[in-house]
């Protein structure tokens, strides 16, 4: 199994630290720029989006919650499900949000226009950012130690995407609750092993 990645997706990041947390080995990773359409990518993934797996037999799997519904139940322990489920998926859902939001602002600003982030699209999505946020920082995960759930990874993604792309902008709200819980999984493999960083 191998995986195509980049080192700034935080889709990739949350298909990277479930598969670690699973017991994958995350050596085999490939790195690819999505945007310059390697073939290897796209033999795999016509929508030439990272994460893509290569699974075992050579299957291509892809998005990264389906790649986490794969994984819960290839390898089941340790869940990444949690044990307050509607919980961990209300919340994680909040966190895709804000994750979307980001990285559509991101891709506007890149691949289109350095001020597409001030279009009435690009407003929305800033918006979604700092309202989706202040719930997650007034009542973050929870998290005691041990293998993550899902809503505490995608929260931290959430926190360092948001620091590695948007820490410069005056419109981003203080979040000191998710930096704790940023703190409290550093060390963990998964999450230092794939630690976002413009390349
Ligand atoms: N829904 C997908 C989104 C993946 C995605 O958009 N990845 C970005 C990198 S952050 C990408 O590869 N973009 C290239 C493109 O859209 O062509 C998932 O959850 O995996």
């Amino acid at each position: 199994m191998r995986i195509l990645t980049n080192t700034t997706s935080p889709y990739a990041r949350i298909a990277r630290i479930a598969l670690a947390e699973k017991g994958f080995d995350l050596g085999p990773s490939e790195i690819v720029n999505p945007w310059g359409d390697p073939e290897a990518l796209l033999a795999l993934n016509p929508a030439g989006r990272v994460p893509t797996l290569e699974i075992d037999g050579g299957l291509p799997s892809t998005e990264s919650l389906l790649i986490l519904l794969w994984l819960e139940r290839k390898v089941p322990e340790p869940s990444l499900l949690g044990t307050d489920l509607d919980r961990v998926v209300s919340q994680a859902g909040r966190a895709m949000g804000v994750i979307d939001a980001m990285a559509n602002i991101v891709t506007g600003q890149m691949q289109m226009d350095p001020a597409w982030g001030e279009t009435r699209v690009g407003l929305k999505r800033r918006r979604t950012i700092v309202t989706g946020l202040r719930p997650l920082e007034a009542e973050p995960p929870a998290y005691r130690g041990g293998p993550p759930d899902i809503a505490v990874i995608t929260a931290v993604v959430a926190y360092d995407y948001l620091t590695l792309r948007f820490a410069a902008a005056p419109w981003v709200e203080p979040t000191p609750q998710l930096a704790a819980l940023r703190a409290a999984t550093a060390e963990r493999p998964a999450f230092k092993a794939t630690v976002p960083y413009v390349a």
